[in-house]
């Protein structure tokens, strides 16, 4: 008996000094393993009165919890320890300041299409889009520009063979949804996209440009129709006080054909170096599809009609943005292009 409380002893003030939990599993494994001394000093046990057995082995059973219990709390104490040691270790101060992540902008020719294109889809149009490497064929005979016309001249055009080229306007855009269309109306669509010509470049031509073309075509489509879209798209575009005028002018896809002006924004008509003196801003090109484009097309002109309009990105922007020259849109310098970094977009 006084064994084994010197063994119970002996094994809690070694519990109590344990420094990890290897050493401390190393202990329970030795004290309460079937080979330790505790075990061992019960084998006395067969040598012993009942009496005595009886108190010895009640006795044994307390030092075994005793020994088991310290060793639990010595093994919950130990492993709190470690894992406050890593909470230590890994704390992270969320009270430093981040590093800023710098974000870019969109491209202001990016900022023109998205509003015309959310205009146009307001008035229920949808989007086209189409190949830039075109043929002849789509490019300027489906719209009414044959061999020899001065338009197709190879000096405005970039030529890769005889039969493709760079487009010149994204009018071959329209004419392949008019294709497949296969003559039954209606068609309300806009193609926005890049546009080539061999221009020389200066402050407002640029060899690669962009434009948006759209077209209507539908039965009893009038002048009144282009109109009237033309005044919506102006004053959504540039505020609901612009007013807008027709002037005759001439394209081989339309006929009739116009400029349209937009009042200016700057003197508001009464004359400014923006408007040169006229009070107007010329904006765009329209007309009515020429009966030969609809045939040609797929279309009976006889029971079909059409408006057609072309938007210069690039001269639109300009103006919105008031930009001086065109080739601030090619250039790529982040000074310029930071500008219209918008916190809503
Ligand atoms: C301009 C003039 C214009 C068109 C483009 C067009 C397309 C088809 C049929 C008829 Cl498929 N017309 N497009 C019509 C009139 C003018 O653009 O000066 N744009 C910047």
């Amino acid at each position: 008996m006084d064994k084994l409380l010197e063994i119970s002893k002996e094994a809690l003030e070694r519990i109590a000094q344990v420094a990890d939990l290897k050493e401390l599993n190393d202990l329970r494994v030795h004290y309460l393993g079937k080979k330790g001394p505790i075990q061992e000093a019960m084998k006395s046990m067969k040598d012993m009165g009942q009496e005595e057995r009886i108190a010895f082995g009640k006795v044994s059973n307390e030092v075994k919890q005793n020994v088991s219990q310290a060793i639990e709390d010595a093994k919950a104490k130990l492993e709190r320890i470690v894992m406050e040691e890593k909470l230590a270790s890994e704390s992270i101060d969320i009270t430093l300041p981040g590093f800023k992540v710098a974000s870019g902008s969109l491209h202001p020719l990016t900022h023109v299409v998205n509003t015309l294109e959310e205009i146009f889809l307001g008035m229920g149009y949808q989007i086209a889009q189409g190949p830039e490497v075109e043929t002849d064929y789509y490019n300027f005979e489906l719209m009414n520009l044959p061999q020899g016309h001065p338009a197709r001249d190879m000096q405005d055009t970039f030529y890769i063979d005889v039969n493709y080229l760079l487009r010149t306007h994204t009018s071959p855009v329209q004419a392949r949804t008019m294709l497949k269309a296969n003559g039954q109306g209606p068609i309300k669509v806009i193609c926005p996209g890049k546009t080539y010509r061999r221009d020389d470049d200066d402050a407002t031509h640029s060899h690669q440009f962009m434009q948006c073309e759209g077209i209507v075509v539908d039965k009893n489509i009038t002048m009144a129709n282009l109109k009237g879209t033309l005044e919506l798209f102006v004053k959504e575009l540039f505020g609901e006080k612009r007013a807008i005028r027709l002037r005759p002018s001439y394209f081989p896809f339309t006929e009739p054909s116009v400029e349209v002006d937009v009042s200016c924004s700057n003197c508001g008509g009464v004359g400014c170096s923006m408007c040169k003196q006229t009070g107007w801003i010329e904006i765009l090109g329209a007309g009515m599809v020429n009966p030969k484009v609809l045939k040609m097309s797929g279309f009976d002109p006889e029971v079909y009609q059409g408006f057609a309009f072309g938007i210069g990105i690039e001269r639109v922007a300009m103006l919105k943005y008031g930009i001086d020259n065109i080739r601030d849109f090619y250039n790529n310098d982040i000074r310029f292009l930071a500008q219209f970094a918008r916190e809503d977009k």
